[in-house]
């Protein structure tokens, strides 16, 4: 069997195209993989090394854009943070309510993250004058779920459009407790008013209508916060003039990057991957159990705990995969897989449909209507729901002109699309990849028999 022909080619506007030719007699993915740190607690180390008192280790960080991002705001609040690695990161924490206040706007990229959790600790530094901003896509999502229930704190923000798109101005004040009934379940928005409520006196609650991922409750225990969790309500309270110490974190594998894998290993057929020290953490594992339901053939090995986060190596064989209905509580525990589940969607047997996942239009992109438009133009049948997709599978796909959009999670998306296509696939815009996953295309390269 030949190897699939990888070629990224870098263009005069620095943008690269990835290039994907599938041999005629197809190819098959074999391996052991390992992925970078999840995104999610790496921007969570750096933050709350940035607010505790003494040293932060951190072991194992994404070395993406979006953290660089978070470190780059985090140091010019007034943290020392060493030089990015894998091995080990260093960051001497200021203390909680001890931002300096920076001289320059605060960059955060693409990253809504921290964007928006940082505006949670913004708010809540009396005395002191912020400004917000991010690249073109950061700037056209709402940041009015988390300026609402901060205002509802007594924070002061401005911005455009009536104080809710970025660049954002803050002006750091002593915020009072609320119990915020969030109406969507967004860790995000969590992980803002729970941040806000470290500096605030008093007992500031979060409830939200299913639970999003729970990184940040667990991260703000191991620093020492006092927190309490009812799981029956989805209700996080967090007591305020909290303070944080400095901790040993270490960062599992990214489950969204994982996903790629996943989804690759099943629709490759003859294919085996064994994926190393993926994160399996309950309210990120949604897509392992869609692919469960698809009839994916995977398993989990080695389970064990890490750092107070679960973890395993996940083999997947490939298998035929069918049709299924995804919607409901689980959508908050795969929202960043969902472009990559369509591509599954597109070789399972039957009409999958998702549902409850209009947030996937306020992300990087709008990532329902730009997958549906990319996968169409390689011969796949995705018809767009104001809050889904409908997918039927089972058309065969053919190589075609495709668009990243510059979301990381659409690029790597097509590109395994791309592994089942015929032909010759062109990803445009294919460096988004480095937001989360800056290896990417050689782990491509390397498993492709
Ligand atoms: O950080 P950002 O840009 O919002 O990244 C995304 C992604 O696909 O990488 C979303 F586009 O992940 C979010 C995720 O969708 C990361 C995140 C977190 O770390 O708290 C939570 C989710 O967002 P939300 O809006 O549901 O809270």
């Amino acid at each position: 069997m030949l190897a699939a022909i990888i070629t990224l080619q870098t263009q005069e506007n620095a943008s690269q195209n990835l290039i994907i030719q599938r041999p005629p007699s197809g190819l098959s993915l074999q391996g052991r993989i390992s992925i970078p740190g999840d995104k999610s607690i790496s921007h969570r180390a750096l933050m709350l090394g940035a607010i505790a008192e003494g040293e932060t280790e951190i072991q194992g960080l994404l070395l993406g854009e979006d953290p660089r991002s978070t470190a780059h705001c985090f140091q010019a609040l007034g943290a020392e943070i060493s030089e990015l690695n894998t091995q080990l990161v260093r960051v001497k924490g200021i203390g909680l309510g001890n931002f300096q206040e920076p001289m320059d706007v605060l960059n955060a990229g693409n990253s809504g993250t921290t964007i928006r959790l940082m505006l949670g600790l913004l708010a809540s530094h009396p005395g002191r004058f912020f400004t917000v901003t991010g690249d073109d896509s950061l700037r056209s999502r709402p940041m009015s779920r988390v300026v609402k229930p901060l205002q509802q704190m007594s924070a002061e923000i401005w911005g455009r459009n009536s104080n809710t798109l970025a660049p954002l101005a803050v002006q750091g004040q002593a915020l009072k407790p609320i119990h915020y009934h969030s109406p969507i379940a967004s860790a995000q928005v969590k992980s803002c008013i729970l941040l806000a409520g470290l500096n605030t006196e008093g007992k500031t609650t979060v409830t939200e209508p299913a639970l999003s991922r729970d990184h940040s409750e667990r991260m703000l225990k191991a620093f020492g916060a006092e927190l309490s969790i009812d799981p029956e309500t989805n209700s996080v309270t967090v007591t305020g003039n909290a303070k944080l110490y400095g901790q040993k974190v270490v960062v599992p594998g990214d489950i969204s990057s994982a996903a790629f894998w996943l989804v690759a290993g099943s629709i490759v057929p003859g294919s085996e991957l064994v994926v190393e020290n993926v994160g399996v953490n309950p309210t990120r594992t949604g897509i392992l159990e869609a692919l469960a339901m698809m009839g994916a053939d995977i398993q989990l090995e080695n389970q064990r705990e890490v750092a107070g986060e679960p973890v395993a190596d996940v083999r997947v064989r490939s298998s035929q995969l069918k049709s299924c209905t995804i919607a409901g509580d689980i959508i908050p525990r795969l929202i960043d897989e969902i472009p990559i589940l369509a591509v599954a969607a597109t070789f399972a047997q039957g009409t999958t449909i998702i549902r409850d996942a209009a947030e996937l239009r306020v992300k990087e992109s709008d990532r329902i209507t730009v997958m549906a438009q990319q996968l169409n133009k390689m011969g796949a049948k995705v018809t767009e729901l104001p809050d889904g997709m409908e997918i039927t599978g089972g058309t065969a796909l053919v190589g075609a002109e495709v668009d990243s959009h510059t979301d990381h999670r659409i690029g790597m998306s097509l590109a395994i699309a791309a592994l089942n296509a015929s032909g010759t696939t062109t990803i445009h815009r294919a460096e988004a990849a480095a937001i989360s996953y800056p290896n990417f295309t050689s782990t491509l390269k390397e498993v492709c028999r």
